[in-house]
Protein backbone atom coordinates (compact mmCIF):
# COMPACT_ATOMS: atom_id res chain seq x y z
CA UNK A 1 0.00 0.00 0.00
CA UNK A 2 1.42 3.20 -1.08
CA UNK A 3 0.32 7.21 -0.43
CA UNK A 4 -1.15 7.26 -3.89
CA UNK A 5 -3.42 4.23 -3.08
CA UNK A 6 -4.32 5.75 0.73
CA UNK A 7 -5.56 8.81 -1.56
CA UNK A 8 -7.81 7.25 -4.12
CA UNK A 9 -9.46 5.33 -1.54
CA UNK A 10 -10.57 8.53 -0.12
CA UNK A 11 -11.04 10.48 -3.40
CA UNK A 12 -11.55 7.96 -6.09
CA UNK A 13 -12.91 10.72 -8.32
CA UNK A 14 -11.11 14.26 -10.38
CA UNK A 15 -10.67 17.18 -8.58
CA UNK A 16 -10.71 20.68 -9.83
CA UNK A 17 -9.12 23.75 -8.01
CA UNK A 18 -10.78 26.80 -6.70
CA UNK A 19 -9.81 30.36 -5.12
CA UNK A 20 -10.53 29.90 -1.30
CA UNK A 21 -9.83 31.53 1.73
CA UNK A 22 -6.42 30.68 3.94
CA UNK A 23 -6.44 27.68 6.15
CA UNK A 24 -4.34 27.83 10.01
CA UNK A 25 -2.75 24.73 11.45
CA UNK A 26 -1.08 24.82 15.00
CA UNK A 27 2.48 23.51 15.73
CA UNK A 28 2.10 21.12 18.28
CA UNK A 29 4.36 19.91 21.13
CA UNK A 30 4.73 15.84 22.37
CA UNK A 31 4.36 14.86 25.68
CA UNK A 32 4.46 11.35 24.77
CA UNK A 33 6.81 11.28 21.33
CA UNK A 34 6.40 9.30 17.80
CA UNK A 35 9.64 7.55 17.70
CA UNK A 36 9.71 5.07 15.10
CA UNK A 37 8.07 3.57 12.29
CA UNK A 38 6.17 0.23 11.71
CA UNK A 39 5.36 1.96 7.91
CA UNK A 40 7.90 4.53 6.27
CA UNK A 41 5.92 4.98 3.34
CA UNK A 42 2.58 6.15 5.21
CA UNK A 43 4.43 7.40 8.10
CA UNK A 44 2.65 4.70 10.34
CA UNK A 45 4.18 4.77 14.36
CA UNK A 46 5.27 2.23 16.66
CA UNK A 47 3.56 3.75 19.12
CA UNK A 48 0.84 5.79 20.17
CA UNK A 49 1.71 9.58 20.97
CA UNK A 50 0.42 12.62 22.53
CA UNK A 51 0.79 16.26 21.86
CA UNK A 52 -0.81 19.53 23.10
CA UNK A 53 -1.14 21.99 19.97
CA UNK A 54 0.25 25.59 20.91
CA UNK A 55 -2.98 27.75 19.70
CA UNK A 56 -2.21 30.04 17.12
CA UNK A 57 1.93 29.50 16.68
CA UNK A 58 1.98 27.21 13.08
CA UNK A 59 1.38 27.09 9.42
CA UNK A 60 -1.33 28.90 7.29
CA UNK A 61 -1.60 28.24 3.82
CA UNK A 62 -3.20 29.79 0.58
CA UNK A 63 -4.32 27.82 -2.54
CA UNK A 64 -5.55 29.19 -5.46
CA UNK A 65 -5.25 27.69 -9.10
CA UNK A 66 -2.95 28.73 -11.65
CA UNK A 67 -1.98 28.38 -15.51
CA UNK A 68 1.07 26.56 -16.68
CA UNK A 69 2.47 22.95 -15.84
CA UNK A 70 4.49 23.22 -12.64
CA UNK A 71 3.13 24.98 -8.99
CA UNK A 72 4.50 28.28 -7.80
CA UNK A 73 5.49 27.85 -4.12
CA UNK A 74 6.10 30.53 -1.71
CA UNK A 75 7.06 30.49 2.14
CA UNK A 76 7.29 33.41 4.34
CA UNK A 77 6.66 35.75 1.04
CA UNK A 78 9.56 34.56 -1.15
CA UNK A 79 9.42 32.19 -3.80
CA UNK A 80 11.08 28.75 -3.87
CA UNK A 81 12.82 27.22 -6.03
CA UNK A 82 11.19 23.97 -7.37
CA UNK A 83 14.28 21.74 -6.31
CA UNK A 84 14.47 23.08 -2.54
CA UNK A 85 13.47 20.44 0.34
CA UNK A 86 10.22 22.75 0.63
CA UNK A 87 8.81 23.22 -2.35
CA UNK A 88 9.85 19.40 -3.80
CA UNK A 89 7.80 18.00 -0.77
CA UNK A 90 4.74 20.49 -1.05
CA UNK A 91 4.73 19.66 -4.79
CA UNK A 92 4.70 15.96 -4.13
CA UNK A 93 2.04 15.94 -1.79
CA UNK A 94 -0.37 17.77 -4.28
CA UNK A 95 0.63 15.54 -6.25
CA UNK A 96 -1.23 12.58 -4.49
CA UNK A 97 -4.62 14.57 -5.67
CA UNK A 98 -3.61 14.70 -9.34
CA UNK A 99 -4.28 11.24 -10.14
CA UNK A 100 -7.41 11.90 -12.20
CA UNK A 101 -6.89 15.21 -13.07
CA UNK A 102 -4.42 17.71 -13.97
CA UNK A 103 -3.77 21.15 -12.42
CA UNK A 104 -1.33 23.89 -10.84
CA UNK A 105 -1.55 25.90 -7.48
CA UNK A 106 -0.14 28.61 -5.83
CA UNK A 107 0.75 27.63 -2.71
CA UNK A 108 1.39 30.74 0.03
CA UNK A 109 2.47 29.52 3.51
CA UNK A 110 3.44 31.62 6.60
CA UNK A 111 4.87 30.18 9.34
CA UNK A 112 4.84 32.20 12.52
CA UNK A 113 6.43 29.71 14.96
CA UNK A 114 9.91 31.52 16.48
CA UNK A 115 12.06 30.17 14.16
CA UNK A 116 14.38 30.88 16.79
CA UNK A 117 12.69 28.52 19.29
CA UNK A 118 14.07 25.91 16.70
CA UNK A 119 10.35 24.10 16.66
CA UNK A 120 9.81 22.11 13.41
CA UNK A 121 7.30 23.56 11.06
CA UNK A 122 6.66 20.05 9.49
CA UNK A 123 3.68 19.05 11.56
CA UNK A 124 1.84 22.70 11.22
CA UNK A 125 2.93 23.07 7.90
CA UNK A 126 1.64 19.65 6.32
CA UNK A 127 -1.89 19.89 8.25
CA UNK A 128 -2.45 23.43 7.24
CA UNK A 129 -1.69 21.87 3.30
CA UNK A 130 -4.28 19.13 4.09
CA UNK A 131 -6.69 21.56 5.48
CA UNK A 132 -6.51 23.83 2.61
CA UNK A 133 -6.63 21.25 -0.15
CA UNK A 134 -9.72 19.67 1.24
CA UNK A 135 -11.28 23.46 0.86
CA UNK A 136 -9.45 24.24 -2.66
CA UNK A 137 -10.07 20.71 -4.15
CA UNK A 138 -13.78 20.44 -2.30
CA UNK A 139 -12.83 16.87 -1.05
CA UNK A 140 -15.20 17.18 1.97
CA UNK A 141 -13.31 14.59 4.20
CA UNK A 142 -13.88 14.73 8.04
CA UNK A 143 -11.51 15.59 10.46
CA UNK A 144 -10.34 12.02 11.43
CA UNK A 145 -9.52 11.91 7.19
CA UNK A 146 -7.64 14.90 7.48
CA UNK A 147 -5.39 13.60 10.21
CA UNK A 148 -4.86 10.89 8.13
CA UNK A 149 -3.93 12.72 5.02
CA UNK A 150 -1.74 15.23 6.74
CA UNK A 151 -0.13 12.13 8.42
CA UNK A 152 0.95 11.16 4.91
CA UNK A 153 3.36 14.33 4.93
CA UNK A 154 4.90 13.89 7.93
CA UNK A 155 4.02 11.96 10.82
CA UNK A 156 3.45 14.27 13.66
CA UNK A 157 0.75 16.64 10.90
CA UNK A 158 -1.66 14.44 11.67
CA UNK A 159 -1.44 15.55 15.26
CA UNK A 160 -1.51 19.45 14.44
CA UNK A 161 -4.96 18.98 12.82
CA UNK A 162 -6.20 19.65 16.06
CA UNK A 163 -6.47 22.17 18.77
CA UNK A 164 -5.53 21.29 22.38
CA UNK A 165 -4.19 17.91 23.75
CA UNK A 166 -4.36 15.36 20.79
CA UNK A 167 -3.86 11.62 20.76
CA UNK A 168 -2.44 9.78 18.11
CA UNK A 169 -3.59 6.50 17.78
CA UNK A 170 -1.11 4.15 16.26
CA UNK A 171 -4.00 1.67 14.92
CA UNK A 172 -3.61 -2.07 13.46
CA UNK A 173 -4.31 -1.39 9.58
CA UNK A 174 -2.17 -1.70 6.71
CA UNK A 175 -3.79 1.09 4.97
CA UNK A 176 -3.69 3.36 7.96
CA UNK A 177 -7.23 4.69 8.10
CA UNK A 178 -7.22 4.04 11.78
CA UNK A 179 -4.27 5.90 12.20
CA UNK A 180 -4.73 9.19 12.98
CA UNK A 181 -5.11 12.22 15.93
CA UNK A 182 -8.22 12.14 18.22
CA UNK A 183 -8.63 15.74 20.25
CA UNK A 184 -9.11 15.20 23.67
CA UNK A 185 -12.38 16.95 25.68
CA UNK A 186 -10.14 18.12 28.73
CA UNK A 187 -8.75 21.63 28.95
CA UNK A 188 -5.98 22.74 31.04
CA UNK A 189 -6.17 26.77 31.14
CA UNK A 190 -3.23 27.44 33.44
CA UNK A 191 -0.74 25.06 31.57
CA UNK A 192 2.21 27.36 30.15
CA UNK A 193 4.74 26.02 27.74
CA UNK A 194 8.26 28.02 27.65
CA UNK A 195 9.72 27.97 24.23
CA UNK A 196 13.98 27.59 25.15
CA UNK A 197 16.62 28.56 22.31
CA UNK A 198 19.65 26.85 22.60
CA UNK A 199 20.69 26.53 18.77
CA UNK A 200 18.26 27.61 16.07
CA UNK A 201 20.67 25.87 13.62
CA UNK A 202 19.99 23.07 11.31
CA UNK A 203 20.29 19.83 12.26
CA UNK A 204 22.42 17.74 10.89
CA UNK A 205 20.42 14.66 11.23
CA UNK A 206 16.78 15.41 10.75
CA UNK A 207 13.89 13.11 13.10
CA UNK A 208 12.80 11.02 10.05
CA UNK A 209 16.60 9.38 9.39
CA UNK A 210 17.46 9.51 13.40
CA UNK A 211 13.91 7.67 14.11
CA UNK A 212 15.03 5.09 11.27
CA UNK A 213 18.70 4.57 12.96
CA UNK A 214 17.53 4.58 16.11
CA UNK A 215 15.18 1.45 15.29
CA UNK A 216 17.72 -0.57 13.40
CA UNK A 217 20.45 -0.16 15.58
CA UNK A 218 19.94 0.32 18.98
CA UNK A 219 19.00 -2.10 20.98
CA UNK A 220 17.38 -0.07 23.77
CA UNK A 221 14.73 0.35 20.93
CA UNK A 222 13.08 -2.35 22.24
CA UNK A 223 11.90 -1.61 25.62
CA UNK A 224 10.59 1.90 23.79
CA UNK A 225 7.24 0.56 22.93
CA UNK A 226 6.37 -0.58 26.65
CA UNK A 227 7.65 2.66 27.90
CA UNK A 228 5.59 4.82 25.83
CA UNK A 229 2.74 2.98 26.28
CA UNK A 230 2.97 3.12 29.75
CA UNK A 231 3.23 7.19 29.73
CA UNK A 232 0.67 7.74 27.34
CA UNK A 233 -1.85 6.17 29.72
CA UNK A 234 -0.49 7.96 32.89
CA UNK A 235 -0.67 11.37 30.77
CA UNK A 236 -4.04 10.68 30.01
CA UNK A 237 -4.51 10.19 33.85
CA UNK A 238 -2.81 13.57 34.38
CA UNK A 239 -5.20 14.85 32.01
CA UNK A 240 -8.10 13.47 33.24
CA UNK A 241 -7.79 14.62 37.21
CA UNK A 242 -5.63 17.83 36.24
CA UNK A 243 -2.34 16.21 37.84
CA UNK A 244 0.24 18.60 37.07
CA UNK A 245 3.33 16.86 38.50
CA UNK A 246 1.79 13.40 37.09
CA UNK A 247 2.22 15.38 33.77
CA UNK A 248 5.38 16.75 34.15
CA UNK A 249 6.96 13.71 35.41
CA UNK A 250 5.50 11.58 32.51
CA UNK A 251 6.53 13.60 29.60
CA UNK A 252 10.18 14.72 31.10
CA UNK A 253 11.12 10.96 31.49
CA UNK A 254 9.07 10.21 27.91
CA UNK A 255 11.54 12.56 26.37
CA UNK A 256 14.68 11.70 28.21
CA UNK A 257 13.48 7.70 27.19
CA UNK A 258 13.44 8.96 24.02
CA UNK A 259 16.99 10.63 23.49
CA UNK A 260 18.34 7.35 25.74
CA UNK A 261 17.37 5.83 22.42
CA UNK A 262 19.22 7.71 20.07
CA UNK A 263 22.41 8.04 21.98
CA UNK A 264 22.19 4.05 22.46
CA UNK A 265 22.05 4.06 17.99
CA UNK A 266 25.23 4.18 15.84
CA UNK A 267 26.42 6.26 14.95
CA UNK A 268 25.37 7.57 18.45
CA UNK A 269 22.80 10.68 18.02
CA UNK A 270 23.06 13.07 20.08
CA UNK A 271 20.99 16.28 20.22
CA UNK A 272 22.03 17.91 22.79
CA UNK A 273 24.22 21.18 23.17
CA UNK A 274 26.36 21.59 26.31
CA UNK A 275 23.89 25.15 26.83
CA UNK A 276 20.77 22.18 26.83
CA UNK A 277 22.75 20.01 29.54
CA UNK A 278 22.67 23.25 31.49
CA UNK A 279 18.84 24.13 31.10
CA UNK A 280 18.01 20.66 32.19
CA UNK A 281 20.20 21.14 35.29
CA UNK A 282 18.26 24.05 36.07
CA UNK A 283 14.97 22.81 35.45
CA UNK A 284 16.42 20.09 38.04
CA UNK A 285 17.53 22.85 40.60
CA UNK A 286 14.35 24.48 40.91
CA UNK A 287 12.33 21.66 41.13
CA UNK A 288 14.66 20.62 44.01
CA UNK A 289 13.98 24.10 45.42
CA UNK A 290 10.13 23.80 45.04
CA UNK A 291 8.89 24.87 41.69
CA UNK A 292 7.07 22.65 40.01
CA UNK A 293 8.69 22.84 36.56
CA UNK A 294 9.84 20.27 33.90
CA UNK A 295 10.90 19.65 30.52
CA UNK A 296 10.27 17.71 27.40
CA UNK A 297 12.91 17.98 24.50
CA UNK A 298 12.45 16.80 20.65
CA UNK A 299 14.53 15.78 18.20
CA UNK A 300 17.13 18.62 18.85
CA UNK A 301 18.68 20.55 21.44
CA UNK A 302 16.05 22.79 22.43
CA UNK A 303 13.97 22.52 25.58
CA UNK A 304 10.31 22.96 26.02
CA UNK A 305 9.80 24.08 29.52
CA UNK A 306 6.19 22.80 31.03
CA UNK A 307 4.86 24.87 34.20
CA UNK A 308 1.76 26.51 35.37
CA UNK A 309 1.04 30.14 35.32
CA UNK A 310 1.91 30.91 39.21
CA UNK A 311 5.15 29.88 38.29
CA UNK A 312 5.73 32.30 34.89
CA UNK A 313 7.15 35.50 36.41
CA UNK A 314 10.12 33.09 38.12
CA UNK A 315 10.61 31.71 35.53
CA UNK A 316 11.19 34.76 33.09
CA UNK A 317 13.42 35.95 35.53
CA UNK A 318 15.63 32.10 35.42
CA UNK A 319 15.01 32.17 31.63
CA UNK A 320 15.24 35.49 30.08
CA UNK A 321 13.87 35.54 26.61
CA UNK A 322 12.24 32.09 26.90
CA UNK A 323 8.65 32.49 24.97
CA UNK A 324 5.60 31.39 26.11
CA UNK A 325 2.53 29.93 24.87
CA UNK A 326 -0.33 29.03 27.20
CA UNK A 327 -2.68 26.98 24.86
CA UNK A 328 -5.89 26.94 26.16
CA UNK A 329 -6.09 30.79 27.06
CA UNK A 330 -7.62 32.99 24.34
C1 LIG B 1 7.10 14.00 18.11
N1 LIG B 1 9.08 14.06 16.59
O1 LIG B 1 6.29 13.19 18.58
C2 LIG B 1 8.47 13.46 17.75
C3 LIG B 1 9.45 13.67 18.86
C4 LIG B 1 10.45 14.41 16.84
C5 LIG B 1 10.77 13.92 18.20
O2 LIG B 1 7.30 13.82 15.32
O3 LIG B 1 9.19 11.36 9.16
O4 LIG B 1 8.77 15.29 11.32
O5 LIG B 1 7.71 13.36 8.81
O6 LIG B 1 6.88 11.35 10.05
O7 LIG B 1 6.72 14.00 12.07
C6 LIG B 1 9.17 14.62 14.22
O8 LIG B 1 8.94 13.69 13.21
O9 LIG B 1 8.67 12.79 11.05
C7 LIG B 1 8.46 14.14 15.43
P1 LIG B 1 8.09 12.18 9.71
P2 LIG B 1 8.20 14.03 11.86
O10 LIG B 1 6.84 15.20 17.96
Amino acid sequence: MNKLDVINLLVPHPVQPRAVEEQFAPSNIALCKYWGKRDRELNLPVNASLSVSLKSLGSRTRLSPIDGLADEVWLNGERQRPETMFASRVSAFIDLFRQHSSFSLKVETHNNIPTAAGLASSASGFAALALALNECLDLQLNPQQLSVVARLGSGSACRSVFDGFVEWRMGQREDGMDSHGIPLDQQWPDLCIGLIKVDASTKAVDSRAGMQRTLETAHLYQSWPLQAATDLSRLQQAIETQDFALLGECAEQNALSMHATMIASWPPLLYWQPDSITAMRQVWQLRQEGLPVYFTMDAGPNLKLLFEASAREVLLEQFPGMEIVQPFCA
